[in-house]
């Protein structure tokens, strides 16, 4: 018989699946509809290993959902817009346009070597004019509704890519992409009103998302309930937010943050030449420097002092820049004695600490004080508050008496800011908004759009919109008045392209609708799985989007992914992130030339779990290529050498069933690795049962059967070959899933040994359930143990159940 060759198989069968077709959904076949997607990629030249590992256990599962009998609709495209395309495309001098086209190509030629079921036929680029013309239309929508809007302020640049960053793009204050240290400047830019949101995107009940992606996106929302207490000060009344306004009478002194627009007015003359240079040295600081609790606290008195709305005490106002002016009101009341930050800065600069919360039991923190107390205790010092618990179980109490005493308002505050939209590049969705003279700024008319990105443009960064330059393209005429007018020259945010995306493979050539309302059905994604790194921006950005279609009417959905899970990463084999700088990059292409794509596939199903990830193994691939010869031996070859084996027809339908039940399982729960490791060990089973007496058996034929479609989703073109040199019909991957025979898969017999004088020596199956009596007519009946028993005389028997018989002899 011929040997296993990848290469003589898996090319015939891609194109012989492109050619009939067997991977195009069809909405009107049978079945309930799936839809399994995996994040699509940036066409950024070459699938990596990671995009392989990230595709291939999904791609397995969704035709594994299809053999059961699932509708499943398995589509992929590319995120084609944004600064990796331009950025390479400005290195290698070409057209982003051109450049992009040309990778998408090869990309998915690369997706078809791979042996995916994706429907090519749902394909776009969301660099398509078809597309991002309904990322506008969607923006005319968001502003005609007030979710789209202009405003001025401070907001992040980055000073290499040239371009705004939106909050969620800024990490640890520097640029998500390139890393550069995040500078503030003072800009009119578009937003999108996300915040109107952010409560019902804390909600996650109509959503299966890992709980690390929760915390993270909640964490990023950042709510907090408290109240805002108003002080009197000489430059009027400054509102501070606090979440614990149940230290009220603690409060020492106040804070502002450096940039606050009251700290000119409320520094005095004696003051002003200190407090001006600590405003300086505080705006060449980053907001991460800022922000790190550890640091040294810094800060300058204003010579000014704030009314305590109760006591009536004065309090000092400072500038520190642990304070931000971003959050709250950029100001906040001091309470030393139960607040770290504050506690840190009353040690430093010998400010007043004044304790109001104190533990059960303990005799009060006195004048030397040694760090605050942020625990719960009761209140002290605090006049009519006094004796009740500290910390959330009276806010609502305290903050309720303050309100009648018109000092405080109940507050709730969140980090979440509104989507910075609007970007100063150029390979992205023009904004469709155009400045009249007269009529300010209006949207486009959905009948001219797309309005298109003009081409032979000067990209390269300069601080401005490169649309800017392009007076030609500038010039337009005011959707009201038809007197001339302006386009907006920003680009959109890139987000915008993924935030809707899902939608779009239902219909991806309509022309009328973002996507046919008439598809709604198909939606929502019911597995979507990408990489943690998307955990905040894109899922936070596509679940904002779904409530607004909504709110349009557009959707019943409140979500569009009703599972969500993330893959790991692989490493390179030095366990460090694979880059080109460490050499120690795997390229796929070089792997499926070597060992075919199937034992690639296998191969990064096999390697770890699969949400983990881990470091690649150049010699572990030679395990799955090994079994995939020895699977292919096994239908192929007729030589059977080695010693006779014992196993019967119910051994062998027992491994089948089990392996089909626990593939089931693994395949539920996506855990792919020890999928692979099922199918290895049943074909380990399968190689001795040729040399057994189930070999030739209705139960061989079966197990050959079963074997064949359990592995098409793992490794589809030798299932496929091996499907058609079995002659079956059409092709196993639309074949049906087999059923797993329950009474078959659990078994209800057990193999025990049997000790005679000490020693095993036999070993007999009985039923789990055997009485004594019949364990022991078994072992008596057993040749072996016949052997040692014979011409002895037996004192005792000992059946110990379901794990031992021993026989004692003399
Ligand atoms: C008094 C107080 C007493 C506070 C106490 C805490 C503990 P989260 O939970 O993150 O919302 N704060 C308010 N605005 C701030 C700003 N712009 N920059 C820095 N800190 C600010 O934090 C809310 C708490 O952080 C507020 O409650 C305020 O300090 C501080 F025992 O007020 B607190």
């Amino acid at each position: 018989a011929e040997r296993y060759n990848p290469h003589a198989i898996e090319q015939k069968w891609q194109e012989q699946w492109e050619q009939s077709g067997i991977y195009t959904f069809d909405e009107e076949a049978s079945g309930e509809k799936h839809y399994a997607l995996t994040m699509f990629p940036y066409p950024s030249g070459n699938l990596h290993i990671g995009h392989w590992y990230a595709n291939v256990a999904p791609d397995a599962r969704a035709r594994w959902m299809r053999m059961r009998g699932y509708n499943v609709l398995f589509p992929m495209g590319f995120d084609a817009f944004g600064l990796p395309a331009e950025n390479a495309a400005i290195k290698n001098n070409v057209d982003p346009a051109g450049w992009t086209y040309r990778n998408i190509e090869h990309m998915t030629g690369q997706f078809r070597r791979m042996g995916t079921m994706i429907d090519w036929s749902r394909k776009f680029a969301t660099c398509d004019p078809e597309y991002y013309r309904w990322n506008q239309w969607f923006f005319t929508e968001f502003f005609r509704r007030g979710l789209a809007y202009k405003k001025g302020g401070l907001v992040n640049w980055c000073p290499k890519d040239q371009t705004v960053l939106a909050n969620e793009q800024v990490v640890g204050g520097h640029c998500e992409r390139c890393g550069s240290p995040v500078e503030k400047r003072n800009l009119s830019q578009w937003y999108l009103k996300i915040t109107d949101y952010a409560d019902e995107l804390l909600d996650f009940s109509d959503t299966d998302m890992p709980e690390r992606v929760r915390a993270m996106q909640t964490n990023w929302i950042g709510k907090s309930v408290g109240a805002e207490v108003t002080f009197e000060t000489p430059a009027g009344p400054e509102t501070v937010f606090t979440t614990r306004p149940d230290t009220l009478m603690g409060a020492t002194f106040l804070v502002l943050a450096p940039e606050h627009a009251k700290v000119a007015a409320l520094t005095t003359d004696e003051q002003r030449a200190e407090v001006e240079a600590y405003l300086e040295a505080a705006a060449r600081k980053t907001d991460v420097e800022r922000q790190q609790e550890s640091g040294e606290k810094t800060g300058v008195f204003t010579g000014s002092f704030a009314t305590h709305p109760i006591s009536g005490h004065q309090l000092p106002i400072w500038v520190a820049d642990y304070v931000l002016v971003t959050y709250g009101t950029g100001s906040i009341m001091a309470v030393p004695a139960h607040d770290e930050r504050d506690f840190a800065f009353a040690h430093k600069f010998g400010l007043e600490i004044r304790e109001v919360i104190r533990p059960e039991g303990n005799e009060g923190m006195g004048e030397q004080a040694e760090a605050a107390f942020t625990g719960e205790g009761l209140i002290v010092n605090s006049g009519e508050f006094d004796g009740l618990p500290g910390g959330k179980a009276s806010i609502a109490q305290i903050v309720e008496t303050l309100e009648a005493q018109g000092v405080a308002k109940a507050k709730t505050t969140y980090r979440l800011r509104d989507w910075l939209f609007a970007r100063q590049r150029y390979w992205g969705t023009p904004i469709p908004i155009v400045y009249c003279p007269e009529h300010g700024a209006q949207p486009v008319p959905a009948d001219q759009l797309p309005v298109r990105l003009p081409e032979n443009v000067e990209f390269t960064p300069a601080g401005q919109s490169p649309l800017k330059l392009d007076q030609a393209w500038i010039a337009t005429t005011c959707p009201v008045c038809g007197g001339a007018a302006e386009r907006d020259t920003d680009t959109m945010d890139t987000f915008v392209d993924s935030s809707w995306y899902m939608y779009r493979y239902l219909s991806p050539h309509d022309d009328r609708h973002p996507y046919d309302p008439a598809k709604a059905h198909l939606m929502p994604v019911d597995l979507y799985t990408g990489g943690i790194e998307h955990a905040i921006l894109h899922l936070l950005y596509s679940r904002f989007w779904t409530k607004v279609m909504r709110d349009m009417g557009l959707t019943t959905l409140n979500e569009p992914f009703r599972r969500v899970r993330n893959q790991g990463m692989i490493l390179g084999e030095d366990n460090e992130k694979m880059s080109k700088s460490r050499g120690n990059v795997v390229d796929p292409d070089d792997l499926v030339r070597e060992y075919g794509a199937d034992t690639v596939r296998t191969f990064l199903m096999f390697i770890a779990p699969w949400e983990l990830g881990g470091p690649w193994d150049s010699q572990g691939i030679n395990g799955p290529a090994k079994w995939l010869s020895r699977v292919w031996n096994l239908y192929f070859e007729e030589k059977v050498s080695g010693p006779e084996e014992q196993i019967t027809e119910g051994d062998l339908r027992h491994a089948v069933h089990s392996a089909l039940a626990k593939v089931n399982t693994d395949f539920e729960r996506m855990s792919f690795n020890t999928i692979v490791a099922t199918l290895m060990e049943l074909t380990n089973t399968l190689v001795k049962a040729k040399r057994s007496p189930a070999f030739g058996t209705a139960a061989w034929a079966e197990a050959l059967d079963i074997f064949n479609r359990l592995l098409a989703p793992v490794a589809p073109h030798i299932a496929e070959e091996i499907w058609t040199q079995r002659a079956q019909e059409g092709s196993v991957h639309t074949a049906k899933w087999p059923a797993v025979d329950e009474a078959a898969a659990v078994r209800d017999t057990v193999t025990i040994g049997v000790q005679v004088g000490g020693k095993v020596r036999g070993e007999v199956s009985i039923s789990k359930t055997a009485t004594q009596e019949e364990a022991l007519a078994a072992a008596r009946a057993n040749a072996d143990v016949a052997r040692f028993t014979e011409g002895k005389q037996v004192i005792k028997e000992i059946y110990v159940p379901g794990r031992i018989i021993n026989i004692v002899v003399r």
